[in-house]
């Protein structure tokens, strides 16, 4: 049987998201591409062929015709619409942040609790790198003995918008690390400091923070916004026996001119082409009827990538290191 998807939002993520579903998920069908504006909307859905279009999130998510959704909207529409899915019985593919506020986490996670079961897979796609599932394996393995530090890398091409702030590296790009880093080493933090050094222009600096983990490791994580060389993003788990290291990822190098140089990505989707596209299937099988899949980010996961950043944006204001403390694990995320 067919799995009909909506998507919402047709912006960049939107966009690429209903590629994937059109043209390679196999057991979906891009069903209705919605979005507040009806052309953008369009555009995507007549490349595509979807069946249809809309511009109201909450009238598509109730929609007869759709199995599933897959919510690409403005981050502060991600928690209310994750809200109208549950409601509506549909599993959901949200993409991150679930909210940057943990307040309204807890009531996504509220409502899957009441409605028992999960229905938020969330867009942390880094979780489905082989660089992150080797690193995973390797420490599973015994192969690293016990975890001391992990470092990380964060570095865009250049910020995606002129105000972008330090809070904002925190709140909007250093979730991916915040997940992927705790889903790696199986812990939660319990601190975090942040600082920043000062650049020459008007530009957002470099963020660089500290973290303190449950299980007594230590995190370093630097968001560059604007790295000005290309997309990079780099991690190092370093443990008691060996350490392991995430390799620059290209297909080619280039030898010319007594010099070898490889490319650098523009941004975030050609790095994780296939994260993507393997996270999008085993969401599919999630609204199929299988259970949660086992690589994949929850609504937990979201609450506690917003409880980590409310803390980091605290410790980067008052430069003072900042206690992060989470609620309980509900039983739904056991
Ligand atoms: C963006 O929203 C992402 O999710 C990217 O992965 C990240 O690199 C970028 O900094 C964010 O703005």
């Amino acid at each position: 049987m067919t799995t009909r998807i909506a998507i919402i939002g047709a912006g960049l993520m939107g966009a690429d998201h209903a590629r994937i579903v059109a043209e390679e998920l196999p057991g979906a069908a891009l069903q209705v591409v919605c979005d507040m504006d009806a052309a953008r909307a369009k555009a995507v859905a007549d490349r595509l062929g979807a069946k249809d279009v809309g511009s109201d999130p909450e009238e598509v998510i109730a929609r007869s015709d759709v199995d599933a959704v897959i919510i690409a909207s403005p981050d502060f529409t991600h928690a209310p619409l994750s809200l109208a899915c549950i409601r509506a019985g549909k599993k959901v593919l949200c993409e991150k942040p679930l909210s940057q506020s943990s307040q309204e986490c807890l009531a996504v996670i509220e409502a899957e609790q009441a409605a028992g079961a999960r229905y938020v897979q969330l867009g942390f796609m880094r979780r489905f790198d082989p660089s992150y599932v080797e690193m995973t394996a390797a420490l599973a393995a015994g192969t690293l003995g016990r975890p001391l530090m992990m470092h990380n890398f964060h570095r865009n091409l250049e910020t995606p918008a002129a105000e972008f702030t330090g809070a904002m590296a925190i709140t909007n790009s250093a979730p991916h690390e915040f997940d992927v880093v705790r889903h790696v080493l199986g812990t939660e933090y319990t601190s975090i400091s942040a600082f920043q050094p000062t650049r020459s222009d008007a530009l957002v600096a470099p963020v660089v923070m500290v973290l303190e983990t449950e299980g007594g490791q230590l995190v370093t994580i630097e968001i560059n916004n604007n790295a000005a060389y290309g997309y990079d993003v780099r991690a190092e788990l370093v443990g008691e026996a060996a350490s392991i290291s995430m390799n620059h990822v290209a297909y080619t190098r280039l030898d010319r001119a007594q010099r070898q140089s490889t490319t650098f990505e523009a941004d975030w989707r050609g790095r994780y082409f296939d994260a993507y596209r393997q996270q999008n299937r085993a969401f599919l099988r999630f609204a199929q009827g299988e259970a949660f899949p086992e690589q994949g980010a929850s609504a937990w996961d979201g609450y506690a990538a917003a409880v980590v950043a409310e803390a980091g944006v605290t410790a980067l204001a008052s430069g003072v290191k900042t206690a992060v403390a989470m609620i309980d694990r509900p039983e739904v995320y056991a």
